[in-house]
């Protein structure tokens, strides 16, 4: 490994993954082989063709592991196997082998912040207070002075990811254990180095069978504190009667030992080649720092989620409030600027928990094709290694379900029923909550043409397919160079062929414009100047750089932009990417 993989100098070669950008799969939704209404693995392979044509460097794949599908497979009851839903072990080979032979790499999702409660490590750490995996898990007994399962009783106060307490009461010992997203998921214990052991040796199991790295679920709240209780969080549904449990469970204190002793027993000597990203709410810049240091060997980079919460209101994901594109500048900018000379960042807009971005900043009527493609062209021309999620490569929209009964995530389903029990919400602002924030938006399936259920399946598709896929869909993408699909496309390739999109320096222009997001890219003389107009109105804006002609290298809309002396006129929507040189060169 190269003492420092991100920055371009001619005495060290560049991790591979500057230049490249990832695909993410939600296996469930993708395509249907079988009818029964859930995507898998031989549904993949006849999809290949759509990724190679985008032109994707990596799959990075949501979890097939054999699950009960309490959280759709991000609670694993046996690492080492497919889910018989998905497939089995000898398709994913197949798949790997289809991609390898594209050129695309695999990355495996990787969740061992917790397991299923039906994995056996659970159920012998439940048997008895004695198991010898007792200690694999968080037990604590009742708090005291209480009776186990009377109110209150629960070690701490802490309020799950999912609705209620962290804490389950197992009624045969007595004890409660912690789950920091739903009781069906119960947090390991990574203090206990056999937990770890076993942990790192799944992982060589994996690299062994030829995958291409991991992408970390919540990695960074495998280091709990000790647990005191967290002070009262003005969550809608908590409502004053839950602690935040992130003070405690966040970057906690042995985080990155752990992620350094998994780098020398897991990724030493065959470093080269692989993709470590970790999952990582609640860090911060300064975390990302330090997450992505090459010399402290942890991961390669990080999914911040500063970003995404800023069209949030004090009640989390399900309370909207409108973006202000300011924030949005400031936080990427600060972003950009502290993983400039140690680490490198990740960008994304979407994944399987977030709502769909041309639904969420951009404008998913009349201007979705312009929308989705300007905020395309805003986030890959940042530095970093972009993520795209299926179905944003063709401006896929949230679902818009008019009905509670659409839901199927578990999220979405507890924070109904706890809205509900406590009076918060009415079924109509339900509704509306949902619509804005459910995860289920990502999860429609793919729309890959305009039949019934889109192409997914001949079946009934697990959750329902979104109306608009005779409108908007891969088939009729691909035959219009003007569509989504062609300008990601040409953005993928833009990130492979070009310097200075892959390392120029960032700086962010007008920082104080509500609606026009501009930045440059500057690299051995050249700089990109990068103009968006995050608006439906025409908007103008003043940088000095384009005083000197340019060239465009890629716009979202036909025609040459209008600049006149340092001034560009957008029409709405629009974004377009110059290179001029410095004089001097
Ligand atoms: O997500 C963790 C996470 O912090 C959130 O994005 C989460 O989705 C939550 O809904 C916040 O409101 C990861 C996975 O990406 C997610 O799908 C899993 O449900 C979760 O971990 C548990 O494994």
């Amino acid at each position: 490994m190269s003492a420092h993989p991100t920055t371009p100098p001619a005495a060290h070669t560049p991790a591979w993954w500057t230049s490249a950008v990832v695909y993410q799969i939600y296996p469930r939704s993708f395509q249907d082989s079988d009818g029964d209404g859930v995507g898998d693995l031989r549904g993949v392979l006849r999809r290949i063709d759509h990724l190679a044509e985008l032109g994707v460097d990596v799959v990075w794949f949501s979890p097939m592991y054999r699950s009960p599908q309490d959280d759709n497979g991000y609670d694993i009851s046996d690492y080492q196997d497919i889910d018989p839903l998905f497939g089995t072990l000898d398709d994913l080979d197949e798949v790997v082998a289809a991609l390898h032979a594209r050129g695309i790499k695999v990355v495996m999702d990787l969740v061992v912040n917790h397991t299923s409660d039906e994995h056996p490590w659970f159920a012998e750490s439940r048997s008895s207070i004695d198991s010898p995996k007792r200690d694999w898990y968080w037990w604590r007994p009742a708090r005291a002075g209480f009776a186990p399962g009377e109110p209150g009783a629960e070690p701490t106060n802490w309020e799950s990811f999912f609705s209620g307490s962290t804490w389950e009461l197992d009624a045969d010992t007595g004890e409660y254990y912690l789950h920091l997203f739903s009781r069906k998921q119960p947090d390991l214990n990574w203090e206990n180095p056999q937990v770890r052991d076993a942990v790192y040796a799944m992982m060589r199991w994996w690299l062994d069978r030829g995958i291409d790295g991991f992408r970390m679920d919540v990695i960074n709240l495998i280091s709990k504190a000790t647990h005191p209780d967290g002070s009262l969080s003005d969550g809608a549904v908590a409502h004053g009667l839950f602690g935040d449990a992130g003070p405690f469970t966040m970057n906690g204190p042995r985080l990155h030992e752990f992620l350094q002793e998994m780098h020398r027993d897991v990724f030493h000597g065959r470093r080269d080649g692989l993709l470590l990203v970790g999952e990582t709410p609640g860090a911060t810049v300064e975390d990302g720092v330090l997450l992505t240091d090459p010399a402290r060997a942890e991961l390669d980079m990080v999914f911040t989620f500063e970003h995404m919460g800023l069209d949030h209101g004090p009640g989390g994901r399900f309370d909207r409030r409108p973006l202000d594109l300011r924030d949005l500048k400031a936080t990427m900018a600060r972003w950009q600027h502290g993983l400039e000379s140690t680490g490198w960042n990740s960008l994304y807009w979407e994944n399987h928990d977030q709502p769909r971005i041309v639904s969420r900043f951009g404008d998913d009527g009349a201007h979705r094709r312009d929308s989705a493609t300007a905020l395309a062209t805003l986030l890959h021309l940042h530095r970093g290694t972009p993520y795209v999620y299926q179905g944003e490569e063709l401006g896929m929209t949230n679902a818009h379900f008019a009905a509670l009964s659409s839901y199927r995530d578990i999220e979405s389903l507890n924070f109904a029923s706890s809205a509900r029990a406590l009076g918060l919400l009415d079924e109509q602002q339900l509704v509306g909550a949902l619509a804005f924030g459910s995860r289920d938006n990502a999860r429609t399936p793919m729309q890959w043409d305009a039949t019934t259920h889109a192409g997914f399946t001949t079946g009934e598709p697990w959750l329902q397919v979104n109306p608009n896929h005779v409108d908007v869909n891969a088939a009729s993408e691909r035959v219009d160079e003007a569509s989504v699909f062609h300008h990601y496309r040409r953005l993928i390739a833009l990130r492979h062929d070009d310097r200075v999109v892959r390392f120029g320096d960032f700086r962010m222009l007008l920082p104080d414009d509500p609606d026009v997001y501009a930045f440059t890219r500057s690299l051995e003389g050249t700089t990109l100047v990068v103009a968006c107009n995050i608006s439906g109105s025409p908007r103008s804006a003043s940088i000095a750089e384009l005083a000197v002609p340019g060239e465009l290298v890629l716009g979202n809309l036909p025609g040459e932009p209008a600049i006149h002396g340092d001034v560009v006129s957008l029409r709405p929507w629009e974004a377009v990417v110059l290179r001029v040189r410095r004089s001097s060169d």
